[in-house]
């Protein structure tokens, strides 16, 4: 028997919420949980170096299957001796699996059985994406932690198809762990869907769990339903899930539910928001969101975020950052993008240092009162 890729060690629960403090060990090192990870669609957090990534705290990144098999290929990638050195990043790294992006990105796609016909989102063409394919795609990519070919249904949907789809989810789950080449080097989470179902979320996280997956991955949440309804679900997923593994949950991304799914147990989180929001002048602060670009801040010399100890709040004025974003200048999209990615690993480590304080409810409280309760 070889040793599990992936392995979770639970250091510490919090005495009054489902929090918990951990740590991920990876064969490319070690993470702290609950843990942010910063979206590297195409093999690169966008305008950020390596070095940057790695001075903010970022212990692992999420890249995504589908992109990367799109361009370069993932031959090409694995020529290059795998996704780490390509990048040049030393760090974990995590694929989704190119189920949700066929979804949410691609035109005329038809599911079947044996997987998803689709058009290309560059040029058109026909492609068609199976639970094999997914995993021979990420077997030669090599990230640390992979993921299961999934479909995310949404809210909408019927109990009916909602119930056909995670059946046929979990059988295209059983089928990528039948074809995964290297459960010793790369582990490969079930992903549980059931969309605002509470009996089909339990049913989905039962049967993913008796093909004993290395870790469980939440997906189907933060499609446009409300806080509330994903909480629900997060409230019946956590007694459920089991304590010795990791719990990611999928494309959540405002500190807000992060602290919240936190508390419900949840210790991984990715997201393009952050990184996203930066490009267009928007900064994520202890105060809420702040619209740097807007006229209000062309003669305010106060930092982004006036708690904030990144590089770019030590160094540079609401003003400047403003006057390169409203010039298109380069380097202003990397000074806000650092700033919010630091923003967000920040938050999570004083999340940490509150499920080691067993004072997490209080922490929200404060966190929630000073950021302003519908910000985002
Ligand atoms: N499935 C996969 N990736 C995802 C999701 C999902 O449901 C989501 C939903 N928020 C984000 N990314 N494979
Ligand atoms: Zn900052």
């Amino acid at each position: 028997m070889t040793e599990p890729a992936i392995r979770y060690r639970l250091i510490k629960k919090e005495k009054h919420t489902g929090a918990r403090l951990g740590e991920i060990i990876t064969p490319h090192g070690t993470f702290p949980t609950p843990m942010f990870m910063p979206v590297g669609t195409l093999a690169t957090v966008k305008t950020m170096a390596p070095e940057e990534l790695k001075d903010m705290g970022a212990g692992i990144i999420l890249s995504n299957t589908y992109h990367l098999w799109l361009r370069p290929g993932e031959d090409i990638v694995e020529e290059a001796g795998g996704l780490h050195k390509f990048m040049n990043w030393d760090q974990g790294i995590l694929t989704d699996s190119g189920g949700f992006q066929v979804w949410s990105l691609s035109d005329m796609r038809k599911i079947e059985e044996e997987g998803v016909h689709f058009r290309n989102h560059l040029n058109g063409s026909k492609m068609f994406l199976s639970p094999e394919k997914a995993i021979q795609i990420q077997n030669k990519l090599g990230p640390d932690i992979m993921m299961s070919f999934d479909e995310c249904p949404p809210f909408e949907e019927s109990h009916d198809y909602v119930k056909k789809s995670i059946e046929r989810t979990t059988r295209w789950a059983e089928r990528g762990l039948k074809a995964h080449a290297n459960p010793d080097r790369q582990g490969l989470f079930g992903i549980v869907q059931g969309a605002g179902y509470k009996d089909l979320r339990l049913q989905s996280a039962k049967d993913l769990m008796s093909l004993d997956f290395p870790g469980y991955s939440i997906g189907g949440l933060s499609v446009g339903e409300t806080k509330d309804e994903m909480n629900n679900i997060l409230d019946v997923l956590n007694p459920v899930l089991p304590e010795n593994k990791p719990r990611y949950l999928m494309g959540v991304g405002t500190a807000d539910s992060l602290i919240d799914g936190v508390i419900r147990g949840v210790d991984m989180f990715d997201c393009v928001l952050p990184t996203r929001i930066a490009r267009n002048g928007t900064c994520m602060t202890s105060k809420g969101r702040l619209v740097v670009k807007n006229a209000q801040y062309a003669r305010d010399f106060r930092p982004i975020d006036e708690k904030c100890g990144c590089y770019t709040c030590r160094n540079y004025s609401r003003a400047y950052v403003r006057h390169l974003i409203k010039s298109d200048e380069t380097f202003g999209l990397r000074l806000t993008s650092y700033h919010n990615l630091y923003f967000l690993l920040d938050v999570m480590k004083q999340v940490r240092q509150a499920i080691m304080d067993d004072n997490l409810l209080e922490f929200r409280q404060a966190f929630f009162e000073e950021y302003g309760f519908n910000k985002e």
